[in-house]
């Protein structure tokens, strides 16, 4: 069971009582904590957790806590801006905005046809939205050109699941986290990113010393500190770390051989493909020492139900989504799958990036549809009244791949909706040309580093301001509803995009208009008919029915009117090539299946192994770049900090990037803590400061991705290589190759000085000045001798945070007792 008790966490600033507390979710991440918003005055004064929310029984972590200052921050955008000749944005009306964007689309449409326009939008909106998006983006203007930063984000997730079970959907849930005996956490820094999530686990962990943890990360995290056992591989080796753990589990007699046979396809080439993983050789290229591999083999082989998170250790580094395709095979060898306590929990990192890849505002089709099987574009062309020929086939384009087509000059209208890709891009530089290329219409809160290549910028509504869904990472769908009116001249993006389609005239096959429904209750009901009879069926599902269960997880029917708690109970996977969401692709090359391979595979339902074979990362350290680089996350900010950097409490927490090197490598530089050093990349430089420890293995640099600004230079994307998963086009965030550079001045020892009266100028300590001259006891300076000193030190620290404000009994006691 999670939580023994609700605990409500509440942030508000209130003179007197507020007025109302409105029902809402948490914009700030896929764990999906229930909330309440507190108005005052018609304006968001606060937020406390829902107590009576599955998720989080009240709970919530710093940034769910303070995600509501930037709404009343006061550079919120109040009116649309165009870019006029002088090259400046400058306020317009909604007319005028509206007006250029449609005669941009429409040029475009005549020059280059439909592919000419492409719209990338977010995992932070809502799923009514991303329904609209798919509607307006393949029935209305016909593009296929359809992506979302949920390609930076979740891809994988999706695309190893379409390989191993046929369709989307994670199996498990988190209360399977509740129950599982082992919890394997590969690539997820849980406690920092999932706060409330780690707290749920360690909370239990305390109380019951359930679930043994394992740790899979090149980092000691927060995450690796309340783990049982800490995997600590070299970066981009997780697929050589599943493969010989697999190998061993199946040397140790532990497939469940009834459940191969009956359940899966594959064994065979997915076993001969294990061979060369012996412990040894695995232990020789993760560099995890070989006892603790065999200890980690030996859990997995025995423990009597495993939960596997993953995240974007795996998402986002080299060979995404055959780490986890290997993950699912260890799940379905073992046959723990489909049952109280098992199966893999491939997460989700924004709030709602599930929605867009159920609701198909992304590559995928609406509702887990296949867009190569006719049959399912029949379906949406009927749903959606319009000629099948409208609804093009095309394979979907991640952005990597659209940025080479505008390159190519094939794009030439970008609608950008809630993200900022020029923080948030892997080689930002190389994003930033091609997309000053195209006619770029920015959809956002706040003038952002993106507005600098932006055309128009429209104003949207932001959370708190607007009635919609979102799908988390179990599945779950919850309720937000609208607190307050947006701020005058603000619209929500569901508005927007049906103002859009108004004014572009997207008209069905009767010539009514192609978008009928004005609300988001309505799109929601539409939707339903959508999602009909296929695996994420919400038709038992209605905004009162999601306020009064606090959320239900997909799918939701007459026969299942609470929800699924996990998938494939019944062990029947998405698999028939009639059913199935894609004709999935080669596992090694990537590329796309034809209807009959898949049919011929025969899996009918039975779930699919596949052969996992190591491609090292394409970028590896050496010659001039002989470190590697991994970025990602801190607890403290949200990616690009638009919201969080506009709360005074978060910001000051964290308020500049860094660079984290280990100690050695920190010793043999010469580097001290809080010394600015440049990290530089193939492709561009910064310059943070220094933080050294043993977090980091050595040769390795983490990169905080939140710092973006253009003047700062601390962007960790000014460093990334552009490289992607070939399955699932996502970029490989976690490994670039990098050097450190010293970034010193000169200091001429005059007479009379001492090295206590040098360090005092440099505001440093004589302990540190001796770090940075390699200065041994007994030293002694000598006049006009040089002394190196940084040309800053910049010691404000990142305030630490401690994971477990859990309010649990410290005592163990039995599970049992406590059910
Ligand atoms: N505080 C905070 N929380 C967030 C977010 C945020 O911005 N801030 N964003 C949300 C979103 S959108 C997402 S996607 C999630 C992301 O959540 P996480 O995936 O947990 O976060 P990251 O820090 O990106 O990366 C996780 C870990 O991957 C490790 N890693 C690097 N290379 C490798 C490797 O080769 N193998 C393995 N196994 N691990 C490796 C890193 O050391 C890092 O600790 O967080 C969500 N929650
Ligand atoms: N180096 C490196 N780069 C990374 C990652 C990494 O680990 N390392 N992680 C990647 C991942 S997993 C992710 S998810 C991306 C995130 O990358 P982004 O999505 O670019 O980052 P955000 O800061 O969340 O930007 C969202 C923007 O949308 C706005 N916004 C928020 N909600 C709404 C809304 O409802 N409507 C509208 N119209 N606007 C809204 C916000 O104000 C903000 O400007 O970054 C990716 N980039
Ligand atoms: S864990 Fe995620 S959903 Fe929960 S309060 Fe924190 S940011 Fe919000
Ligand atoms: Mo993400």
């Amino acid at each position: 069971m999670s939580w023994q008790n609700e605990r409500i966490d509440m942030n508000v600033y209130s003179q007197g009582e507020v007025d109302r507390w409105v029902y809402s979710t948490c914009n700030l991440c896929s764990i999906g904590c229930g909330c309440e918003i507190a108005v005052k005055d018609e304006k968001i004064v606060g937020i406390r957790g829902n107590g009576k929310h599955p998720i989080n029984r009240g709970r919530l972590g710093p940034k769910g806590e303070n995600q509501w200052q930037a709404n009343n921050s006061p550079d919120r955008l109040l009116s649309p801006l165009i870019r006029n000749e002088l090259g400046e944005l400058v306020p317009a009306s909604w007319d005028e905005a509206m007006n250029l964007i449609v005669s941009k689309m429409k040029e475009a449409l005549n020059d280059k046809g439909p592919n000419s326009i492409s719209v990338y939008s977010t995992g932070q909106a809502f799923l009514e939205d991303y329904y609209t998006i798919a509607k307006i983006g393949r029935a209305g203007l016909g593009t296929h050109l359809l992506d979302a930063n949920t390609r930076l984000c979740t891809a994988t997730t999706e695309f190893c699941l379409l390989q191993s079970f046929g369709a989307d959907g994670t199996p498990a849930s988190y209360d399977d986290v509740d129950e599982t005996e082992t919890l394997m956490l590969f690539g997820h820094n849980v406690a920092e990113t999932g706060t409330v999530l780690h707290e749920r686990i360690m909370d239990r962990k305390a109380r019951t010393g359930k679930p043994y943890i394992i740790a899979v990360d090149p980092r000691k995290t927060l995450t690796v500190r309340g783990a049982d056992l800490h995997l600590q591989l070299r970066p981009g080796t997780n697929v050589p770390l599943l493969n010989g753990l697999l190998n061993m589990i199946l040397q140790n007699g532990a497939a469940d051989e009834d459940f191969i046979r009956q359940h899966t396809i594959g064994f065979e080439e997915m076993s001969g493909a294990l061979e060369e993983w012996t412990a040894e050789r695995t232990s020789e290229v993760t560099g995890i020492p070989d006892e603790t591999l065999k200890e980690a083999a030996r859990i997995l082989s025995e423990t009597p139900s495993l939960v596997s998170t993953t995240l974007q250790g795996a998402f986002q580094s080299a060979d995404a989504t055959t780490a986890c395709v290997a993950i699912n095979n260890i799940h379905l060898v073992r046959g723990l799958i489909g049952k109280p306590g098992s199966g893999p929990l491939h997460m989700a990192g924004q709030p709602s990036s599930s929605a867009n890849r159920t609701a198909g505002g992304v590559g995928t089709y609406p509702a887990h549809r296949n867009p190569m099987n006719p049959q399912h574009l029949e379906e949406m062309a009927k749903l959606w009244n319009v000629d099948v020929s409208m609804l093009p086939a095309g394979p979907e384009k991640g952005i990597e791949e659209q940025l080479e087509m505008i390159e190519q000059d094939q794009i030439d209208v970008f609608w950008n909706i809630g993200t900022n890709p020029l923080v948030s891009l892997p080689n930002r530089k190389r994003a930033e040309s091609a997309l000053k290329k195209v006619f770029f219409i920015m959809q956002d809160h706040f003038l952002t580093e993106t507005s600098k290549v932006a055309d128009v910028v429209l104003p949207a509504a932001m959370w708190g301001e607007k009635t919609g869904t979102m799908e988390n990472a179990d599945r779950t769908i919850n309720l937000l509803r609208k607190a307050v009116e947006p701020p005058e001249g603000v619209r929500t993006d569901l508005d927007i995009l049906l103002d859009f389609a108004k004014r572009m005239d997207f008209r069905d096959k009767d010539g009514n208009p192609l978008i009928r429904y004005s609300a988001p209750e309505e799109a929601f009901e539409e939707w339903k008919e959508v999602s009909r009879g296929r695996p994420c069926d919400m038709t038992g599902i209605t905004y009162d029915k999601l306020e009064a269960h606090n959320g239900l997880r997909w799918p939701v029917t007459a026969e299942r009117p609470e929800g699924t708690v996990r998938l494939y109970e019944d062990l029947k996977f998405h698999t028939s090539a009639d059913y199935a969401q894609s004709y999935s692709k080669d596992q090694f090359t990537g590329r796309a299946l034809t209807h009959d391979e898949y049919a011929d595979k025969k899996a009918d339902g039975r779930a699919i192994l596949h052969a996992t074979r190591y491609n090292p990362p394409s970028e590896q350290p050496g010659g001039d770049f002989p470190m590697w680089l991994t970025t990602g996350r801190l607890v403290w900010h949200w990616h690009t900090r638009t919201k969080t950097g506009r709360s005074p409490y978060l910001q000051a927490a964290a308020p500049h990037g860094y660079a984290e090197l280990h100690e050695d490598d920190a010793r043999e530089h010469g580097i001290v803590e809080g010394e600015v050093i440049r990290i530089t990349s193939p492709r561009g430089w910064i310059e943070v400061p220094a933080k050294i420890g043993d977090a980091v293995q050595r040769g390795l640099i983490f990169v905080p991705f939140h710092f973006g600004s253009w003047e700062s230079n601390q962007a960790a994307n000014d460093l990334t290589a552009d490289f992607v998963d070939p399955l699932s086009k996502q970029p490989t965030f976690k490994q670039s190759a990098c050097r450190i550079e010293k970034l010193r001045r000169q200091h001429l020892v005059a007479s009379g000085e001492t090295l206590g009266y040098i360090a005092e100028q440099y505001s440093m300590s004589v302990d540190d000045l001796l770090k940075v001259n390699r200065m041994e006891t007994p030293y002694g300076i000598q006049i006009g001798q040089q002394l190196e000193v940084p040309i800053s030190v910049m010691n404000a620290p990142i305030q630490p945070y401690t994971p477990q404000r859990t309010d649990f009994k410290k005592t163990p006691i039995e599970e049992k007792d406590e059910q």
